[in-house]
C-alpha cells in the first residue's frame, strides 16, 4: 500500500536535495509536487491543498539546521502534518459499559461481517467476554458467514433465522448477552452496495433501540474518493464515533486515510489488512504517516528490537569490536539475536533506506541454516581465534557440518570482510553496533 505516493513524495523531495537552504522558490515547486502526487493518490483535493499550505508556511519560517538539509526539514515536517491530518493521537476504542455495544454500519461488501469477527476476535484476547449478533436479515448466507467466523475465532454468536426485524434482533441479543454476563456486544448489520435511504433509516432505527456505546464506520479504502463522500453521508445520519478502514493490503491507493478524518472529523480507529482474523492493527497516525514517506516504521523496530536485544550483551560485542576482537562466537550471538527479532524480510523491511532498496529481494531465512552448522562445527578455539582455520580444518568444518568447502570459505571470507570493515569503522572511531554490519552482509 501507499507504494506508489511513496515514491513520488520521495521525487518530490529530491528537488530539495543538495540544496544549500530553504528558499521560495525551491520550496514551491516541491510543494507543487508534493500536492499533485497527494491528489494523485486519491487525498480530497481541499485537503491536499489545505496540508501542502501548512507545509510551505512551515518549512519558510524554519530556520535549515546544520545538521539536517532542506530535503530531510521538508520530510519532518510533512511527516508532521501528515500525522496531524490523520488525527494525531491514537484513539482506542470505548469498551465500558455492562454489556459494552458495539454497532457496526457500512455499505455491502465494505467488510463489515469480517471487520465483527476480527475485533470479536481482538476483544477476547484481552480477556474480555464478547458475543457477535447478526442483524443482517436480508442474505441467509451472511448470518452464516458470521457464524462461521464467530466459531473460527470461538466466540458465541446470536442468530435468528425466522426473524426479519433487525432491531428486534439486536434487542434480543442484548437481552441474551446480559443473561449470559457477556461485556461487549458486536452488531453486524445490512449494507447496500451504494447509500439508499432505506438502509440509512434501518441503521439510524437500530442505533437509536440499542443505544451503542460506539457505533463503527466500515469503509473499503480499494473506492478512494467514494470512500470519503460515503462516510460523509453516513456521518450525517448516525454521528458514527470512529471508522475502520479495510483491505489496505490490496493496492489501495492510500487517500481514503489521508482525508476521511480530515472530511468528516472522526478517528480512524483500526485498520484491516486481510482476510485472515489476525489482520487487525489499531490505527496509530504517526507510523501511518512514516509508512507513507517511506521512512519505514522506525518505533516497531525499535521496539521490536528492545525486546530482543540483550542490552548487556549488545554492549559486550560493541567493545569487542573496537578492540577488533570479534569471533565467531559473537558472530553466532548476533545471528541469533536477529533471528529473535521474527521476520527478516519485515524487518529489514522497516529500516529506514533499506525498505525500498531490498523490497524485491528474496531474503532468505533458511540461509542462515548452513552458516550456523559450520559456525557450530568449529571447536571453540577455532571460533575464538578464526585465523587458524587452515585449509585441512576447512575440510572437517564442511564435513562436520554437511556443508562443502566452497560454503565454508565463502563464509571465512565474509567474516574477514566483516572485521575488516568493523577495523576500518573503528579508524574512523564509528560507533556502530553489529547490527549495521550484519544488514550490510546480507545485502550482498
Ligand atoms: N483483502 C482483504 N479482503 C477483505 C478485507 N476485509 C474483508 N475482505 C473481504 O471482502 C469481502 C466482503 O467482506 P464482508 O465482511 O462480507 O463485507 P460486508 O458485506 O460489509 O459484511 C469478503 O470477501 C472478505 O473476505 C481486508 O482487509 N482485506
Ligand atoms: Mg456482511
Amino acid at each position: 500500500m501507499f507504494d506508489n505516493l511513496s515514491n513520488k513524495l520521495d521525487r518530490a523531495f529530491k528537488t530539495l536535495k543538495g540544496q544549500g537552504s530553504i528558499t521560495e522558490i525551491n520550496v514551491a515547486t516541491t510543494i507543487k509536487e508534493v500536492r499533485r502526487a497527494l491528489v494523485d493518490a486519491d487525498v480530497n483535493y481541499k485537503v491536499a491543498k489545505t496540508v501542502t499550505d501548512n507545509i510551505k508556511e512551515k518549512a519558510l519560517g524554519r530556520d535549515v539546521l546544520i545538521a539536517v538539509s532542506p530535503g530531510q526539514l521538508m520530510v519532518k515536517i510533512m511527516h508532521e502534518e501528515l500525522t496531524e491530518l490523520m488525527g494525531g493521537e491514537k484513539q482506542d476504542i470505548n469498551l465500558k459499559g455492562d454489556p459494552a455495544i458495539i454497532l457496526i454500519s457500512g455499505l455491502q461488501g465494505s467488510g463489515k461481517t469480517t471487520f465483527t469477527g476480527k475485533l470479536a476476535n481482538y476483544i477476547k484476547k484481552q480477556g474480555r467476554s464478547v458475543m457477535v449478533a447478526a442483524c443482517d436479515v436480508y442474505r441467509p448466507a451472511a448470518i452464516n458467514q458470521l457464524q462461521v467466523l464467530a466459531e473460527q475465532v470461538g466466540v458465541e454468536a446470536y442468530t435468528e433465522l425466522e426473524n426479519k426485524n433487525p432491531v428486534q434482533i439486536a434487542l434480543n441479543a442484548i437481552e441474551h448477552a446480559k443473561k449470559t454476563h457477556k461485556k461487549v456486544v458486536i452488531i453486524d448489520t445490512a449494507g447496500r452496495l451504494a447509500v439508499d435511504e432505506a438502509m440509512m433509516k434501518e441503521i439510524a432505527e437500530i442505533k437509536k433501540a440499542v443505544n451503542p456505546t460506539e457505533t463503527l464506520f466500515v469503509v473499503d479504502s480499494m473506492t478512494g474518493q467514494d470512500a470519503v463522500n460515503t462516510a460523509k453521508t453516513f456521518n450525517e445520519r448516525i454521528n458514527f464515533d470512529g471508522v475502520v478502514l479495510t483491505k489496505l493490503d490490496g493496492d489501495s491507493r492510500g487517500g481514503a486515510a489521508l482525508s476521511i478524518r480530515a472530511v468528516v472529523e472522526k478517528p480512524i480507529k483500526f485498520i484491516s489488512t486481510g482476510e485472515k482474523m489476525e489482520a487487525l492493527d489499531l490505527f496509530y497516525p504517526d507510523r501511518m504517516a512514516q509508512r507513507i514517506l517511506g521512512m519505514g516504521d522506525v518505533i516497531s523496530l525499535v521496539e521490536r528490537a528492545q525486546q530482543a536485544f540483550d542490552e548487556d550483551e549488545a554492549k559486550r560485542i560493541n567493545k569487542k569490536i573496537r578492540k577488533n576482537q570479534f569471533n565467531f562466537d559473537d558472530f553466532l550471538t548476533q545471528l541469533e539475536q536477529i533471528k529473535k527479532m521474527g521476520d527478516i524480510k519485515d524487518l529489514v523491511g522497516m529500516i529506514p533506506g533499506v525498505g525500498k532498496a531490498l523490497k524485491d529481494v528474496e531474503i532468505d531465512e533458511n540461509a542462515f541454516k548452513p552458516i550456523e552448522a559450520i559456525i557450530k562445527s568449529m571447536t571453540p578455539e577455532e571460533r575464538e581465534n578464526p585465523d587458524i582455520i587452515s585449509g585441512s580444518r576447512r575440510a572437517r568444518i564442511a564435513k562436520g557440518s554437511g556443508t562443502d568447502v566452497t560454503q565454508v570459505n565463502n563464509l571465512m571470507k565474509q567474516f574477514n570482510d566483516m572485521r575488516k570493515m568493523m577495523r576500518s569503522m573503528n579508524k574512523m572511531a564509528g560507533k556502530r553496533g553489529g547490527l549495521g554490519n550484519l544488514a550490510n552482509m546480507m545485502k550482498r
